[in-house]
């Protein structure tokens, strides 16, 4: 192997946008996105018995959001700050001292990486944080401009491949985002691939 995928030291979990507005019966559904709830659970339950850090982002948007067709965007209502849809699934399984960030919490800007106007940078840092597992919502938006911020700013990054799911507005939407982030260095694993 290239490179070890057991968590140890230095390695923290990202799950992003797991979020009821995500997953089916949801605002802005995505095909199947529940399923990657177990997956993310088990790798969630891994790394909580290390001790190791776990990241739960979450989009947060005020009721005027920019994004949303309301205002001219390209979205339905969604994640609404304080809403029913904006909270995480009850079936997922954060610890307790999960580190949540809340992003593209302001009407007038969107943010589709769990980087841009948070201090999610700074927490990892304090955290001694090197190498981010990640999986979750959405492949083509959260994820992939998660993981190439991370990627930029010098983290080596493992993409939880059967543990994330693509709005694919454009047919071949995920796909494309899977080679983008393959080709600016993340590692790709499938989360039961990940030593328990
Ligand atoms: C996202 C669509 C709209 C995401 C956010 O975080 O993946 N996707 N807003
Ligand atoms: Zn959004």
């Amino acid at each position: 192997m290239e490179f070890g995928l057991t968590p140890e030291i230095g390695d923290a979990l990202l799950v992003a946008d797991v979020q009821n507005d995500f997953l089916p019966g949801g605002n802005l559904a995505v095909h199947h996105g529940d399923e990657v709830i177990p997956l993310l659970n088990r790798c969630i339950a891994l790394f909580t018995q290390k001790k190791l850090p776990v990241f739960a982002a979450r989009d947060w948007h005020p009721p005027n959001h920019c994004s949303f067709h309301a205002q001219g965007g390209p979205w339905p209502t969604h994640c609404i700050a304080g809403s029913l849809g904006a909270e995480f699934h009850h079936d997922l399984a954060l610890p307790p001292d999960a580190v949540v960030i809340s992003k593209a919490d302001t009407p007038e800007r969107d943010a589709y990486s769990a980087f841009c106007g948070t201090n999610l940078d700074e927490r990892l840092a304090a955290a001694g944080v090197r190498r981010l597992f990640v999986g979750g919502l959405t492949t083509d938006y959260c994820v992939l401009n998660t993981v190439l911020d991370a990627l930029g700013m010098g983290y080596s990054v493992v993409l939880l491949t059967d543990a994330i799911r693509a709005v694919n507005v454009k047919p071949g939407d995920g796909v494309r985002a899977l080679a983008q982030m393959q080709e600016r260095g993340a590692h790709f694993a499938v989360s039961r691939d990940i030593p328990g």
